[in-house]
């Protein structure tokens, strides 16, 4: 695609937009037809900016330094920012938080104010911040005695203790890699040392790593937990870990935290001229929500997911475990540009929890998830000390992520949707032949996807 035709094709977009409202998701509607709601009612509000306008449509298509790249949208979205409330003439102008990664801008404002942003040719949608995000919930252990074995069952089923032996080298040296979750036991024996990185952005802001419900450090032990006890936990031991603890002790986490802990992974320094954004992120969350009237570009999580990618970091998420019902994958891992991740057991079936697809967008339909790997009692860090078993899509998650971290390593000439592609297509089928809404295209399979 030539860049003439870009600029055509984003100005026909621009102007074909140009006199469109605001979406504004139903919440908010009722709130500002509602009387009796005082106007000068104070409410947070994200706004999404149009893909298509200026250079971000461009950008995408354009092969550039990550940094360069995190410029332009930053100065992209003071330019709308500007434009918007320019056009608005507020007396006193609302808090904004600029979210550059989503090409959108998180705003505290009145009622009033929200009246005039709605009448805005600037704003592809207007979203409410109230939407409750969860950890994905665990299950308990389905059997008591974990395998005696040097790896664990999840380890071995992907290939690990082949690779281990074929190729030492491969531990996932120098790979950053982002787990956005509940924080991480720094002290734990398997994570010692391993942090590179830790933003606090839950109320407290502590600087010191902690986990105070559990979930993460477990995460992160299959991520990149060392031995413990003369077990191997960890897929990928030797990489540097970037802790975003955005989910409460609870598991619980709102959009607005993860919008800026989604950001803060691809530029964790806040200094865009350093190149130091995480290459792959462990996202073992996950939001219930109707996307059937949106479409991927109209959704925050998205945008997020899709900047990840422009910026060379691969989105790894849990499918969910609400299955086995059809179509049970919420957001983000039902965006199009997210890895989505189904759980199988030691005997590759796939677990009952696993959310299915398929995934239906307004427009867009896709199969989903795009891979599985293990999650039913999966053995890995303990909070405080030791080893316990956990089962969901949530530990399913960081095998595939711990993988991406060894694939980053052992082939860093491919580009980010090749490693994907890699992955996927060397996965092991189940199931129904080929791509299905159980499994995607299969349960990972390590030794296949490092073949030269
Ligand atoms: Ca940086
Ligand atoms: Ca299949």
């Amino acid at each position: 695609m030539n860049l003439k035709w870009i600029l055509t094709l984003a100005f026909i977009l621009s102007t074909q937009s140009a006199f469109a409202k605001p979406i504004i998701d139903s919440s908010l509607q009722d709130l500002l037809k509602h009387p009796s709601v005082n106007s000068e009612h104070e409410i947070e509000v994200l706004l999404l900016y149009p893909m298509d306008a200026g250079s971000r449509a461009q950008s995408l298509a354009v092969d550039q330094e990550p940094g360069q790249l995190i410029k332009r949208w930053q100065k992209d979205v003071r330019k709308m920012e500007e434009k918007v409330f320019r056009e608005m003439a507020f007396i006193r102008r609302p808090m904004t938080d600029s979210l550059w990664l989503i090409h959108g801008t998180k705003v505290t404002c009145t009622i009033n104010q929200l009246k005039s942003l709605a009448e805005s040719s600037h704003i592809v949608a207007i979203r409410d911040l109230k939407r409750p995000v969860f950890l994905v919930k665990n299950h308990g252990p389905h059997v008591s005695a974990p395998l005696a074995n040097v790896y664990t069952y999840g380890l071995h089923k992907i290939g690990v203790s082949q690779i281990r032996s074929q190729r030492p080298e491969l531990l996932g040296q120098n790979v950053r890699v982002g787990i956005i979750d509940s924080g991480i036991d720094p002290t734990h024996v398997s994570l010692r040392g391993k942090i590179e990185k830790f933003y606090d952005f839950i109320g407290t802001k502590k600087e010191t790593p902690y986990d105070d419900n559990g979930h993460g450090t477990h995460v992160a032990g299959t991520v990149a937990g060392r031995e413990t006890s003369g077990k191997e936990i960890g897929v990928a031991p030797e990489s540097e870990l970037y802790i975003a603890k955005a989910f409460n002790s609870g598991g619980s986490s709102g959009e607005s935290q993860l919008l800026k802990a989604m950001q803060w992974v691809a530029d964790p320094d806040g200094d865009p001229a350093t190149n130091d954004q995480v290459q792959v992120v462990n996202n073992s969350w996950s939001m219930a929500g109707d996307f059937s009237k949106s479409e991927p570009d109209e959704e925050a999580f998205c945008r997020a997911t899709q900047g990840w990618l422009a910026l060379g970091i691969i989105p790894i998420f849990a499918a969910g475990n609400s299955g086995p019902y059809a179509s049970t994958i919420g957001l983000p891992a039902a965006c199009p540009t997210a890895v989505a991740v189904g759980a199988t057991d030691s005997q590759d079936n796939i677990a009952r929890f696993s959310s299915r697809g398929p995934i239906y967008w307004r427009v867009t339909r896709q199969i989903k998830p795009d891979v599985s790997a293990p999650g039913v009692d999966i053995e890995s860090a303990r909070n405080g000390g030791g080893l316990r078993l956990l089962s969901g899509t949530s530990m399913a998650s960081p095998h595939v992520t711990g993988a991406m971290a060894l694939l980053l390593q052992a082939f860093p000439e491919s580009s980010t949707d090749q490693l994907i592609q890699r992955l996927i297509e060397s996965a092991k089928d189940l199931g129904e032949t080929g791509l299905d809404s159980k499994f995607g295209a299969g349960r990972i399979d390590l030794v296949r996807a490092l073949e030269p």
